[in-house]
């Protein structure tokens, strides 16, 4: 197995936001729930922010207050999660699909990746390109950890945000899981640390040294060995590819338009860049949708369900005609940039080649 990368986006959706927005200073993300102004909660928000006293899933009315407190100007927006999905997909394509075929989309914001190689010096030169042109080319900031296996990486990862890159190499990491708090390592959190404290085990070291009939006494066999496992810094999953599920390509028009024959003058181009890609990947699509950012940045699409599934250009572009001739007659907004995105995709083959089996 090649060496293990976790990429996690610093303050995702603030970070997204702050670099749409052209917005410096603490920025925070709230889930509006419409009831009242300003009740929901907060997502998530930028250091800055954090550095004030506000985090994620508190009320966004007291964020307001530490705000007003603080006597900062704190940027506060609306949650617009279509628009991070986009940006995390083209983070992958654009970026960390150059280093390697085999990424597992972990969540919106975190990635695993195996490299080819073994060695892991060269696995930290990728690392740092990596974080370099996140941070050129998207405007935002990732955090990487480089490791021997999953476990490991991910919780490298979260050792020096924002923009920190963690390298534990095999021979490290007894030593770094052992510095470690129980509840530092993804899947020993709350309950099963008190049910480790009351049968004596009170650090990662005293588990991972701790007697296996222990555990499994306490916890059964599968999760006792596991934790074990765990704190010894021991896991042997997978870096699973995930399916891509869409393609999606955006372009900023040579000027802002509503005029129908001007905005779809760009589709073939669109179109022909997506279905190379399908092509690549050897998928079909069965559902076409518009994309359409306008002058105020806000992004809005259309879709459409195709009848059956299929690899055409001209269907790309018809089908694209039609969303937008919909969308101007329903909408007064000046379009900015405009994308065309084909999803519910399916392998052509149905199933993967044979020498994905040996
Ligand atoms: P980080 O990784 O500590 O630099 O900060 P984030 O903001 O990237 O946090 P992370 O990785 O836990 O979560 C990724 C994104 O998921 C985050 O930008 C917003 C969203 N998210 C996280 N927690 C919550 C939550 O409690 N509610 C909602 N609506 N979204 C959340
Ligand atoms: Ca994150």
């Amino acid at each position: 197995m090649g060496v293990i990368l976790h990429v996690d986006m610093d303050a995702f959706y603030a970070s997204v936001e702050a670099q749409r927005r052209n917005i410096s200073g603490p920025i925070v993300v709230c889930v509006y729930s419409g009831r009242t102004e300003d009740s929901g909660a907060v997502s998530t928000c930028s250091y800055e922010a954090r550095e004030l006293g506000i985090h994620a899933a508190m009320p966004i009315k007291n964020a307001k207050k530490i705000a007003d407190e603080s006597g900062k100007e704190v940027n506060f927006v609306g949650m617009d999660k279509e628009y991070y999905d986009q940006f995390s997909d083209d983070i992958k394509e654009e970026i960390l699909e150059k280093h390697t075929e085999t990424i597992e989309k972990a969540s919106i914001d975190e990635f695993y990746l195996e490299l080819e190689t073994e060695n892991f010096d060269e696995a930290e030169d990728i690392a740092k390109k990596i974080q370099t042109s996140v941070n050129e080319d998207f405007g935002v900031t990732c955090s990487v950890g480089v490791a021997p296996n999953k476990l490991v990486a991910k919780i490298a990862s979260d050792q020096e945000k924002p923009e920190g890159i963690t390298v534990i190499r095999p021979e490290e990491v007894k030593n770094f899981m052992r510095g470690l708090k129980m509840d530092d390592i993804h899947g020993i959190g709350g309950k099963t640390v008190e049910k480790l404290n009351d049968i004596g085990i009170s650090s990662v070291e005293a588990l991972a040294e701790s007697d296996p009939a222990l555990l499994v006494r306490e916890f059964g066999e599968k999760q006792g060995l596991k934790l074990r496992e765990k704190a010894r810094g021991e896991d042997d999953s997978e870096v699973k590819e995930t399916l891509q599920k869409q393609v999606t390509r955006i372009t900023t028009l040579e000027e802002n338009s509503r005029k129908f024959n001007q905005v779809k003058k760009v589709f073939p181009e669109l179109a022909s860049d997506i279905i190379e890609r399908l092509e690549e990947k050897d998928m079909d699509f069965g559902s076409v949708s518009l994309i359409v950012i306008d002058t105020d940045i806000e992004m809005s699409t259309r879709a459409k369900s195709l009848k059956s599934r299929v690899r055409d250009e001209g269907v790309l572009i018809e089908e694209g005609e039609k969303l937008l001739e919909e969308f101007l007659q329903n909408s007064d907004a000046v379009i900015r940039r405009v994308g065309l995105r084909a999803s519910d995709l399916k392998k052509r083959k149905g199933q993967k080649s044979m020498d994905a089996f040996t």
